[in-house]
Order: C-alpha cells, then sequence, then structure tokens
C-alpha cells in the first residue's frame, strides 16, 4: 500500500516547478530561495559558504528528478546491474561537475553574474571527499562518471570514512598530517537512507547443527555486531537522464549490544564499545600501495562489503522468489582485493543463510564476482594472519578452508603432484605463522581477472599471478585504465574544452576519440596560436597560484616540468630530484652556460609511516631552497612543492604542465592515471616503458615520447645477474658529484647528515634503479630542452598528444568492461516516462 501511494503521479512535483526549472530566471528564485530557507541568510549576510550550499541545494533538486526516475526505471525493467564494491574513491569536487553534467554550467553562471557573483569562487568552496589514497580511488570516480554517461545500471559500493585521506601541511620542509573533518560544515550531496540500515557481526564460533533433513549445516555464533547506515551520492552522467548512485557505508553501535554489557554491570565497556563499533568508518587508512595488517581494515573491509551483499539481497528478494535469475541482474567488480572477502561473505550468505547447496552457491559466487588487480608490488598483496582472521570471522575461515580444498583438489587433477606449485596456489600461505592470500581467493572466487593496462597483464599472467593463469587463462583479461574527460579536460581545462567545441562541437565530450579529428587543423594557424595561448594562459594561471601559497615567483615561460602523485620510492620522485640538482651541480660549475629555464614542481603525500618517503619530501624542499636563492642560478631554475596534492589542485595543475614525469622503475607502476590526464591536457611525456605509458606512447606515436630508461625484462636481468649501483657511482663523474654533494649536507646546512639515509639506501641497494636509469635520464632531457626550444615543433608534439587521447577516456574502458566481463550495456532513461 505504501509503496502504491508513494507511486502515485499527484504527489510528482511537475517540470517547470522552482525544484526543476533550467532556465536562469527559475534557476536564480531557487537559489535565493534556499539561500533563505535553507541556509537562512540573505543575500547580505550569506558567507561564501552559504552561496556555495544554496547553489548545491539547486542543483541537487535537478539532479533528485532524475535520479529518482532512474531508479523507477531500473526498478520497473528489473534491469542488469553492475555493483562496483571498492574501500576508496575519490570523487572531487561534485558541484562543478553536477552543473556541467545535467547543463547548468552556463546558465548558473550567468544568474550568479548578475547577482555579482563568480561561479568558480563558489566551486571553490567546496571541501572534496578525500576517501581514497591516490590512483585507485580515483579510478572508481572516473568509472562511475562513465557507467552513468554511457547509462549503464551500476552502483558504486564504499565506506563512508568519517576522515579521508589526511591534509597535508608543510612545516620546515616536513610533511605533516592534519585529520580531514571534511563532513564538518555538512554534505549537500548526500542523503542518508537509514531505512535500509543492515546489521554485520563479527567474533565468536561456530556451531554444526543437522537440519531437519539431516543435512550437515553451519551457523555462526556471533559474538558483537554493528550497524550500517547508507549514505547515497548521485552520480549523474553527462547530460543523460541517468543518475546512478554512489552507496557508502557508516557504521554505528547497535543497542542491543550496549545493553547486554550495560546489564552485565560493564558500563565503561559498554560505551567502550559503542565507540569502537563506530571506530569502523571513522578514517580511511593512508597507504597507497602498502599493507598494513591491521585488524580494523579487515573489519571496515568486512563491515562495506557485507553491508553491500545485503543490500544486493534485499534489493533482488524485492523482486524475486528465488535465486534463479540473481547472476543475471547482478555482477560484482572487486577493486583490488580490498572487497575480496565478498566472496566468502556471498558463500556464508547462500549457504547458511539461504540455505543453499555448496555447488550451487559456488556456481553463482563464481559467476557474480570479478577481480581487477592494481598492483605487481609484492609488500601490497593483501595476506592476513590465519589467528586474527578466525577470531574476527571464524565462519569466513572454514568456508575459505572449505573453498581451498576443493580447489587444490581440482589443482592436483591438473597438475599432477607438484606440490610446489599447489603450495603458491593454495588460499592459506604455510608456515609458522599462516595467511589467508586474498589475492588467490579473489582468483578462485571469480570468473574473470583484469589487470589495468597491458604491460601489468602480461606481467600477472607470467609472474604475480601465473599458476592462475596456467590453470584457468581463459578468465584473464586486459582493461587499460582510463579517466573521465568530464573531469579532467571540460571541467579543468575550460578554455582547452572551448577550442575543442569551437572546432567539433560538443560530441568529444562523450566520445574522445573525435579529437583525432583536429589532427587536420594541426597546420592551421590560428589553432595553433590558440593552442600556445590556452597553454600560456593555464601555466599563468598555476604560477598565480605558487605565489599565493609557496611565495614563489615563477616564470611562465619556463618549461613547467611536473611530477605530481603519492610520493613512494618505486615512482622515483628523487630521480627527477637528482636532475635538478645535477643542473644546479652544472650552474655552479658554469654560471654562464646556456640553460633552457625550467620550473619544476612536485606535489604529492607520503604515507604517514613511510619515514623514506617523508624524507624525499623534505630533501625536495631543502634543495628548493638552496637553488632557489642562489644568484648564479639567477632564476633559470625554480623549485616548488605544492602542498596537500588532491583533486582539487590535480585539475589546477594538468592543464598547465609542458612536460609530465613518469618515471617509475619499469614493471612497477601497474598503469598510472595521472600520465593520461597530463597528455590529455597537451604535456609532453618523459618516462619509462612503465605501466600505461606504454600505450600512450603507442597512441601518440613515439616521436612525440621522450622515452627513456630499462625494460621491464631488462630490470629482472639485471637484478638476476647482481646489480651493484656503486659501479655507477665510480664511473659516471656527474653522478657521483651530485649523490657527494647531497651527502655532504649541501643541501641541509648544519645537519650534514640529515638525507644520509637516501644516499645510503641508494649506494648499498638502489632497489629501484635510480642509478641504472640516470644517464640516459639526462640524456633523454637533454633532447626534452631541444624540442622545448623549438616551440613550433613542441606545439605540434602537444597537440598531437593531446588529440590522441581518445583511447584513454574511462568511456573506453567501461565499454569493455561492459562487453567482456560484466555482459551489459545501456538502458534508456525517460522523464516523465
Ligand atoms: O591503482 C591505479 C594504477 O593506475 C596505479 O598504477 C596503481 O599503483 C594504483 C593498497 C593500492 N594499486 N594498488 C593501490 C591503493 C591503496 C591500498 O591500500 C593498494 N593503488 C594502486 C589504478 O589502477
Amino acid at each position: 500500500l505504501k509503496k502504491h501511494v508513494l507511486r502515485t503521479p499527484q504527489v510528482r512535483v511537475q517540470v517547470e516547478d522552482d525544484r526543476t526549472g533550467m532556465d536562469t530566471e527559475t534557476l536564480k528564485r531557487a537559489f535565493l530561495d534556499n539561500l533563505y530557507y535553507i541556509q537562512a541568510k540573505d543575500l547580505q549576510n550569506a558567507t561564501p559558504y552559504d552561496l556555495y550550499m544554496a547553489l548545491s541545494w539547486t542543483v541537487r533538486d535537478r539532479l533528485l528528478q532524475r535520479w529518482i526516475h532512474t531508479q523507477e526505471t531500473y526498478l520497473k525493467q528489473d534491469v542488469r546491474s553492475v555493483c562496483y564494491f571498492s574501500a576508496e574513491y575519490l570523487p572531487g569536487r561534485q558541484l562543478g561537475n553536477a552543473l556541467v553534467n545535467v547543463g547548468l554550467y552556463e546558465p548558473a553562471r550567468t544568474f550568479l553574474r548578475e547577482l555579482g557573483f563568480e561561479l568558480v569562487d563558489l566551486m571553490e568552496q567546496e571541501n572534496e571527499p578525500g576517501l581514497g589514497n591516490g590512483g585507485l580511488g580515483r579510478l572508481a570516480a572516473c568509472f562511475m562518471d562513465s557507467l552513468a554517461t554511457l547509462g549503464v545500471p551500476a552502483i558504486g559500493y564504499g565506506i563512508r570514512y568519517e576522515f579521508g585521506i589526511f591534509a597535508q601541511t608543510i612545516q620546515g620542509g616536513w610533511q605533516f598530517e592534519q585529520p580531514d573533518r571534511w563532513l564538518r560544515y555538512g554534505n549537500p550531496w548526500e542523503i542518508p537512507r537509514p531505512e535500509y540500515l543492515v546489521e554485520v557481526k563479527f567474533g565468536g564460533h561456530t556451531e554444526a547443527y543437522t537440519d531437519p533433513q539431516g543435512r550437515y549445516r553451519v551457523s555462526w555464533v556471533h559474538e558483537r555486531s554493528v550497524l550500517g547506515t547508507p549514505y547515497d551520492t548521485p552520480v549523474p552522467g553527462y547530460r543523460t537522464n541517468t543518475v546512478n548512485t554512489l552507496r557508502l557505508w557508516s557504521a554505528r553501535a547497535t543497542e542491543d549490544f550496549d545493553f547486554q554489557v550495560f546489564n552485565s554491570g560493564d558500563f565503561a565497556r559498554a560505551v567502550a564499545g559503542k565507540t569502537y563499533s563506530e571506530n569502523i568508518t571513522k578514517v580511511l587508512y593512508p597507504n597507497d600501495n602498502t599493507y598494513q595488517g591491521k585488524e580494523l581494515r579487515l573489519e571496515q573491509q568486512y563491515f562495506f562489503v557485507s553491508c553491500s551483499l545485503q543490500d544486493i539481497l534485499r534489493r533482488y528478494w524485492d523482486h524475486h522468489v528465488d535465486l534463479d535469475s540473481f547472476t543475471d541482474k547482478v555482477t560484482i567488480q572487486i577493486n583490488d582485493t580490498h572487497p575480496a572477502i565478498g566472496i566468502a561473505e556471498l558463500m556464508r550468505l547462500l549457504v547458511d543463510e539461504y540455505l543453499i547447496e555448496w555447488d550451487r552457491a559456488w556456481q553463482i559466487t563464481q559467476k557474480v564476482f570479478a577481480y581487477t588487480n592494481h598492483t605487481l608490488l609484492s609488500e601490497a598483496l593483501e595476506r592476513w594472519p590465519v589467528s586474527l582472521f578466525g577470531r574476527l570471522l571464524p565462519r569466513h575461515l572454514e568456508i575459505i578452508y572449505e573453498i581451498n580444498e576443493r580447489f587444490l583438489h581440482l589443482a592436483r587433477s591438473r597438475f599432477g603432484n607438484d606440490e610446489a606449485r599447489i603450495a603458491r596456489l593454495s588460499l592459506i600461505q604455510e608456515g609458522s605463522e599462516k595467511y589467508v592470500r586474498m589475492a588467490n581467493l579473489a582468483c578462485v572466487g571469480s570468473h574473470a581477472i583484469n589487470g589495468v593496462a597491458k604491460l601489468h597483464t602480461e606481467l600477472l599472467e607470467q609472474d604475480v599471478l601465473a599458476d592462475f593463469y596456467a590453470l584457468t587463462p581463459e578468465k584473464f583479461s586486459n582493461k587499460t585504465n582510463g579517466v573521465t574527460p568530464r573531469r579532467f579536460v571540460l571541467l579543468s581545462n575550460p578554455k582547452l574544452a572551448l577550442l575543442y567545441t569551437e572546432r567539433l562541437g560538443q560530441e568529444w565530450i562523450r566520445d574522445l576519440a573525435l579529437l583525432r579529428k583536429l589532427e587536420d587543423h594541426l597546420h592551421d594557424a590560428d589553432f595553433r596560436a590558440s593552442w600556445k595561448q590556452i597553454k600560456a594562459d593555464n601555466k599563468h594561471d598555476l604560477a598565480e597560484y605558487i605565489l599565493h601559497f609557496n611565495g614563489i615567483e615563477v616564470a611562465p615561460d619556463s618549461l613547467f616540468d611536473i611530477q605530481v602523485k603519492r610520493v613512494h620510492e618505486y615512482k622515483r620522485q628523487l630521480l627527477m630530484l637528482l636532475y635538478v640538482i645535477t643542473l644546479y651541480h652544472r650552474l655552479k660549475q658554469n654560471p654562464a652556460m646556456a640553460l633552457q629555464p625550467r620550473t619544476f614542481i612536485f606535489a604529492g603525500k607520503a604515507a604517514p609511516g613511510y619515514t623514506m618517503a617523508k624524507l624525499i619530501i623534505k630533501c625536495i624542499h631543502s634543495v628548493a631552497a638552496i637553488i632557489n636563492a642562489d644568484p648564479d642560478v639567477g632564476g633559470r631554475l625554480k623549485v616548488v612543492f605544492l602542498a596537500n596534492f588532491n583533486v582539487s589542485l590535480a585539475q589546477r595543475i594538468y592543464p598547465a604542465a609542458d612536460l609530465s614525469e613518469q618515471i617509475s622503475t619499469a614493471g612497477k607502476e601497474a598503469s598510472g592515471t595521472g600520465n593520461m590526464k597530463f597528455a590529455m591536457g597537451g604535456a609532453l611525456t618523459i618516462g619509462t616503458l612503465d605501466g600505461a605509458n606504454i600505450e600512450i606512447r603507442e597512441q601518440v606515436g613515439p616521436e612525440n615520447f621522450f622515452l627513456f630508461g630499462l625494460t621491464a625484462q631488462q630490470v629482472y636481468a639485471l637484478k638476476a645477474r647482481g646489480y651493484h649501483p656503486n659501479d655507477y657511482y665510480q664511473t659516471n663523474t656527474e653522478l657521483r658529484s651530485v649523490i657527494d654533494l647531497v651527502a655532504s649536507g649541501h643541501f641541509s646546512p648544519g645537519r650534514p647528515d640529515l638525507f644520509r639515509p637516501l644516499v645510503d639506501a641508494l649506494m648499498a641497494r638502489d632497489e629501484y634503479l635510480l642509478f641504472a636509469d640516470y644517464q640516459v635520464y639526462l640524456d633523454c632531457q637533454q633532447q626534452v630542452d631541444a624540442a622545448f626550444a623549438d616551440s613550433e615543433r613542441w606545439t605540434t608534439m602537444s597537440i598531437l598528444n593531446a588529440v590522441r587521447m581518445g583511447y584513454f577516456s574511462s568511456d573506453r574502458s567501461m565499454g569493455e568492461y561492459c562487453r567482456d566481463i560484466w555482459k551489459t550495456g545501456p538502458v534508456a532513461v525517460e522523464l516523465n516516462g
């Protein structure tokens, strides 16, 4: 009855209503209304934040209409849904994106101007949701954007961290971390859905029993439970009626648990338990590409995965009487192994709660799950001590043992008693301390496994997951990453977007491959002049930002040479810094030498516990302080570190780059996605044959890419035959001078040993082969200088880079996942339908 009443047409708002109208006058009226009745301010007293909120409410109303229609359509048509499971999302600021996608950007700009405001100033007020660390979380957000734009029914499931990735400040050149209280002033983009509350159990033990049919069954007698409340954020597609959902779970204590303990007399423990439960979604673990075996992290993973699976099943049972069409209606993609516990959880739900037979449950599970691997770094592969796992999830441990037994039986039937191989395939790593290997669980429990760039997938197949590949090669495929052109071209580079639209119309925004048509304009003088002017303007804007936040004056016509990404040794920020020091050293030897002026820009966060990464940040600052102030340098080199790299800052940086540094040790960066965002803005890349760099070079043409360095194969070969960094130090005099300069304390006056650990790590082991690639990197930078000196040649290369990036739209990536893995496609949504 309730459902019927809610769906009667009378309760629907009308399209010309102030909450849905799209013309400038209605928008202005709605904005002032929201300012008054929601923010409780008039124009005289409104703070910039109030104005931001009022505009957000105004756009949100327009989104809601499309959102509700979309969800109704999905329900009515009982569509197949993609459920994307990710422990991280980095969506960036919502306001600009929502305006662009519903087609209100220009109308909003117009009416705000009439009121005396600049839209971009309002957009700057928004606190971005930093619910991820780096590429993996940002990828999830790009994928959600593309799915909505393609019109594919999808829901993103994740965690509503109360504190996102820490805010980075720099004090005395060192990184400091501040808690990210992103929800402090409210979040107009989310809608709590307490009606879809679920309960998640933890701890306790299992009990076997025989059911009335005489079958062996197990029940889980849990020790405590936590409640999950979903918060929904709309995910609008670009200029479509489709609005998908990002559903993030927030933990709160169950009352019964508190009461039980309370009644037993231990008040303190009852309260502690409440806090403890709510800790589950308190904070994002700030590690990127490293695994920290913390119990709370496993609790987070299980919590959001269990909530999400229960939610999926609840929605399914609303419209079905049996599980027969479950695998037709649901497909689940797990973003790395962080949600891999879902495989055991779905088995538990099917076998223990819905009393489905094991074999059928396993068939369903494998058919539903697909797994994306994002890293080859062994230190990032998740494995949980069996003892910890069993304490927290005793039933899941049993299920994993059962899966393993059946799986190893199958493996033996294929490989005979190749026990070394069987041991590698096992979901359990044996030894004095046993571990559950989450990647193995993910491989066994999924019907599809993919890497995120061609090289990465090859290395998975040949190395990290080789035994699984040998067993089930048909499960493997490559899905090269992509990024959304809405955020990373249209929003972040409006002038370039306008140039594209003038020449091509707006279609390129949904079909980035169309940009190739602009190659026809390669020799068109007007087009080239606009291209240069846009880059110059973007560089000018970034120079102003740098002056404002760093107090450093940089020359907008210098070469902007930029490396922005998480700080990690394998990404080799230090290699770029060695190049900076090399140039400085040359200038000191010969201050009169000719030199292409360069501005070296770094940004990125280091994991708070990653001492070496933090020391690299300090070293960048120390080198900057010396170089920027040295009269011999005379301003020809500037070194800048921009604090608190996040999506918003990224959107300013990419469009202003001349040179994109993608210099990881070959075989270490699974894909990279910043590499794509830079090139889309017309930056040229200096890079190694790693991750998606390889495919970028293929697309833009090798003549438009600055390649250097060992290949992945050469890296393995060199390490296998014994790598001795000292050989390079002894034979390369320039390298020796540079290292000696750092070791001498030249950049750390009064603390000569400060950077000793960096030098020692390089001299002793140089795990990431900086010395081996040093000379070829210098040579390659020499070619960059020569190319930049010829501004026409550079412009040609820049244009060809940008317009050949169509392949790296996340629309293409999502199209491939839909076709090859999810077997799904678009569903039309009619407004007023
Ligand atoms: O995922 C990105 C890739 O483009 C990058 O190359 C890759 O490094 C990144 C544990 C990770 N891999 N693994 C992580 C993040 C958080 C965490 O707790 C691992 N991030 C990547 C998108 O494919």
